[in-house]
């Protein structure tokens, strides 16, 4: 980066105060997201912790990595949460007695000892570990990091690309909105208006102990999310039979940087690279064909349940802002797509996810300018209205400044456009982004996410990912 390193200057304290954090949630084995809030492993947090902390202690970003990989089920899954035994059930829903995993996850392998989530969350790992190797490969070489860790994530792709490829086109599906990270998305509105609720009484928000309900998800938004988790559950954890089954752009753009992080790996250990990265290449061809848009200028979910009926309907209610006019356009072209590629129907809501997928290499030239315009036009903001981008459409009816995943900019989602732009050599964009994130992390108190036209701190403060990628982007 361009700012030198000085304990006394500005830089030098935002260092240090980023530090502080992530030693402030470490705990021995991998670092908590969030002391009060989230006071377990989570993890596409931890791939993100480990990207930063690998600036600091290498051998710690090894461990969390480690700590993950070492919780991953016999068919491949990695969890997305891991539980610390020492926390109380109380402190978080939900907890291990809901998910059981080590008797209900029994037939898809669930470890003995410790105890998981059955649902998984974005696969930034291989990109973690190759990063994290590359930081102390030294390190790494004694410690076996890259042999121990190969395999364990060629099964866990292994997974996503077999177990999950849902909708038949090559893609996974996430089952769970928690399982793309974006836990309240408005792109899930449709998906989820089929999934019956389950009685608020059945289950005790612990969320609402630390964040204030009106920056979290809506206790009907957490009836759904309980009912689907439990059916999952209830059948073993078992793929392909549950109401909600989503292709998304950045759960899968991640899962093809990770590839292609995957092949670099597999060539540090004196393998052949090259049929990984060709099978990169061709799930970013497989990306465009299900999930791009042309009139709208970025990528779009897609509900494999859909079955072109009431759920188009209200999508298009729902998705009508009309800021510049091109809706009806991206209808038609959308319909032209969905002859063409088969299962489901595109979820027409403009969510950051749409733009994630700029951190790929392989994308053809004039996708990446197009998605370069969307971000920095009216439904976005980048480098114009914004301070941040938004996680979902400034113009969308649901947009909500402080609700969550609903509109607040998050450090994650644009560490990885700040990460995108630069790889397509938009460094003049990439450079005001890194310096905002750098301003707004230090001015929030490391929030976990904010207004993305104020910067005013919402959520968690002390938020390890937010502290992680500030660190990684002062290197
Ligand atoms: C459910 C830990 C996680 C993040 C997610 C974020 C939030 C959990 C919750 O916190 O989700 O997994 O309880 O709301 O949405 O992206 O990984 O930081």
């Amino acid at each position: 980066g361009s700012l030198v390193y000085d304990p006394a200057g500005p830089a030098g304290s935002l260092h240090l105060g980023a530090a502080r954090v992530l030693d402030d949630n470490w705990t021995g084995t991998s670092t908590v997201p969030s002391r009060g809030l989230y006071p377990h492993q989570w993890s596409w947090d931890s791939a993100f912790i480990a990207i930063g902390l690998r600036h600091l202690s290498p051998l710690r970003a090894q461990t969390e990595l480690e700590t993950l990989l070492g919780a991953q089920w016999a068919d491949g899954r990695v969890p997305h949460i891991v539980f610390n035994p020492s926390v109380p059930l109380d402190a978080y829903f939900p907890s291990p007695d809901f998910w059981r995993s080590s008797t209900a996850g029994r037939a898809a392998g669930a470890p003995r000892t410790v105890q998981t989530s059955g649902i998984v969350q974005p696969p930034v790992h291989a990109l973690a570990v190759w990063l994290v190797h590359r930081a102390d490969p030294g390190l790494s070489w004694a410690r076996a990091f890259l042999p121990r860790m190969y395999p364990r994530l060629a099964a866990w792709h292994r997974y996503l690309l077999h177990r999950r490829d849902l909708g038949g086109g090559g893609l996974a599906s996430v089952v769970h909105p928690w399982e793309q990270g974006m836990d309240n998305s408005p792109c899930w509105d449709a998906p989820l208006s089929r999934v019956t609720p389950a009685p608020a009484r059945s289950f005790r928000r612990a969320d609402l102990d630390h964040g204030a309900a009106e920056d979290r998800p809506t206790d009907l938004d957490y009836g759904r999310y309980v009912r689907l988790a439990a059916d999952y559950r209830d059948g073993g954890y078992a793929d392909g039979g549950g109401a909600f089954a989503v292709e998304d752009p950045a759960f899968n753009a991640l899962l093809i940087a990770s590839e292609h992080a995957l092949a670099c790996i597999a060539q540090e250990l004196g393998a052949a690279g090259t049929a990984r990265h060709a099978r990169a290449e061709r799930l970013t061809a497989a990306l465009v064909e299900r999930l791009w848009d042309p009139a709208a200028g970025m990528f779009f979910c897609r509900d494999v349940h859909d079955g072109g009926g009431s759920g188009a309907h209200g999508t298009e209610r729902r998705s009508r802002s009309g800021a510049d006019g091109t809706e009806r356009h991206s209808r038609s072209s959308a319909h032209g797509a969905e002859r063409r590629s088969g299962s489901g129907a595109l979820i027409r809501e403009r969510s950051v996810a749409g733009l994630l997928p700029i951190v790929l290499p392989a994308l053809p030239r004039d996708i990446a300018a197009a998605l370069v315009r969307t971000a920095s036009g009216p439904h976005f903001g980048l480098g114009g209205d914004t301070r941040l981008v938004p996680s979902y459409d400034l113009a969308g009816d649901a947009f909500d400044p402080h609700r969550y995943w609903r509109g607040p900019a998050w450090f994650n989602t644009n560490w990885l456009l700040e990460r995108g732009l630069r790889l397509h050599g938009e460094h003049a964009r990439a450079d005001g982004l890194r310096a905002a994130l750098l301003d707004t992390a230090q001015e929030s108190g490391f929030a976990e996410y904010v207004d993305p036209y104020t910067g005013e701190a919402c959520g968690a403060l002390g938020f390890s990912w937010t502290a992680a990628l500030t660190l990684d982007l002062l290197h």
